[in-house]
C-alpha cells in the first residue's frame, strides 16, 4: 500500500528544502533522491551562511564543508569532511556511497575524489562571508586565538563575546524523508562551526551522530554543537529510542536529556543542540537543548506532508529536563 510521503528539515531555511523534497516525493521519487535534491537547494543558497556556498570559513578563512547521506533500503551511507572546492558536499557523499566500498572521505583527497568523479570546482566564499571573516579576525586579533580558547578565556571563564559570535554562526540543515514506498533516507550538510580549527570535522557527516536511518524504524538528523552531540551519538540514540517504542517526540526529548545529563551544564548555555526525527509511519518529533542558538535564531524546524511545508516552533528542554515548549 502506498505511503503518504513526509519530509522534515531543520531551521527556517528547511522550508525551501522541504518544498523541493516533498514535491519530488509526491512525484514518486525515492527518499534518497529527495534528500539529495533538497539538501542541494540549501547548499546552493548563498544567503545561508552555515551550509554550502556562502558558508562561514574556518580560522584560516578557508571554507570546509561536511556532509553525509544515508539510505534506508540498503542501509548504505556516504560522507565527506572538510571539502574546500565544491558547493554540494552531500552529492559527493552520495557518490562515495555509490562508487566506493567506503563510507567517509576527508580533506584534500575528498576534493580529489570529487574532481575525479566529474564534479566541477566552485568558489565557496561570498563577499558577505569574506567580510564576516575579516570582521571576526579584527575582533579576535588572530585566527589562532580561536584554536584553543574556543569559548573560554585563558583563566577558564566562558568568553561570552566569542561564544556569542560562534552561536550566531552555525545552523546545519538536517533532513529526513519518507517516500511513497515506505522507504526512508536522511541527510546532513554544513559548513560547521564558524572559525573552527582548520581540519575540525563535526558531527554532521558522522553516521549515528549527525544522522541515522533504520528503514524498519525511522530516521533522525541533528544540528548544533557537533563537538558535544558526537559524544552522545545523538541521531543513533533517537532511532534506538523509537525502536524501543518511544514516539519520535519522546525519543528526541530522551536523547536531548541524555546529552544534557552527560556534560557540565555550562557547556550547554551557549551552544545549542537540536534533533529532528521521522518514524516509518510518518510520525515526527523534534527537541533541542534550548529555545534557540542565538537571539535571532529561534529553534524551528519544517515539516511537509503536503505541497505547503509548515514551520514549527521546536520544543526544548531546560538542563533539569523539563520541557518548556512542546509540539501541538
Ligand atoms: C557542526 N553540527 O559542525 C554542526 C554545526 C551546526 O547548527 O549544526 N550548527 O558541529
Amino acid at each position: 500500500m502506498p505511503t503518504q510521503p513526509v519530509f522534515i528539515a531543520t531551521w527556517p531555511f528547511g522550508v525551501a528544502a522541504c518544498a523541493t523534497g516533498w514535491t519530488l516525493l509526491s512525484q514518486g521519487a525515492s527518499a534518497l533522491d529527495a534528500i539529495e535534491a533538497a539538501a542541494n537547494v540549501t547548499e546552493d543558497d548563498p544567503a545561508v551562511n552555515s551550509v554550502g556556498y556562502g558558508g562561514l570559513p574556518n580560522a584560516d578563512g578557508v571554507v570546509e564543508l561536511d556532509a553525509a547521506i544515508m539510505d534506508g533500503p540498503t542501509h548504505g551511507a556516504g560522507a565527506v569532511g572538510a571539502i574546500t572546492r565544491f558547493r554540494r558536499p552531500i552529492s559527493i557523499a552520495r557518490r562515495v556511497m555509490e562508487a566506493t566500498p567506503h563510507v567517509f572521505l576527508v580533506g584534500e583527497n575528498a576534493d580529489r575524489f570529487a574532481l575525479a568523479q566529474g564534479f566541477a570546482p566552485q568558489e565557496l566564499s561570498t563577499d558577505v562571508s569574506r567580510a564576516a571573516y575579516e570582521n571576526w579576525r579584527r575582533e579576535r586579533s588572530a585566527p589562532d586565538v580561536a584554536h584553543f580558547t574556543y569559548g573560554k578565556t585563558t583563566d577558564g571563564d566562558v568568553d561570552r563575546a566569542s561564544a556569542a559570535s560562534v552561536a550566531a554562526s552555525h545552523d546545519t540543515i538536517g533532513l529526513c524523508a519518507l517516500d511513497a514506498n515506505g522507504n526512508l533516507a536522511a541527510g546532513c550538510t554544513t559548513s560547521g562551526m564558524a572559525w573552527k580549527v582548520p581540519g575540525r570535522v563535526g558531527d554532521s557527516p558522522v553516521i549515528g551522530s549527525g544522522l541515522y536511518v533504520d528503514n524498519a524504524v525511522g530516521g533522525a538528523a541533528a544540528t548544533g554543537n557537533g563537538d558535544e552531540m558526537m559524544k552522545a551519538c545523538l541521531s543513533y540514540r533517537v532511532v534506538l529510542g523509537m525502536e524501543r517504542g518511544l514516539t519520535p517526540q519522546q525519543a528526541c526529548e530522551e536523547a536531548i536529556r541524555y546529552l544534557l545529563a552527560k556534560r557540565p551544564p555550562e557547556i550547554h548555555h551557549h551552544y545549542g543542540a537540536a534533533i529532528i526525527a521521522l518514524r516509518r509511519d510518518g510520525q515526527v518529533g523534534a527537541a533541542a537543548t534550548q529555545s534557540g542558538f542565538s537571539a535571532r535564531n529561534r529553534w524551528q524546524w519544517a515539516v511537509a506532508n503536503s505541497p505547503a511545508p509548515v514551520l514549527n516552533e521546536g520544543s526544548y528542554l531546560t538542563p533539569d529536563g523539563s520541557v518548556l515548549a512542546r509540539l501541538d
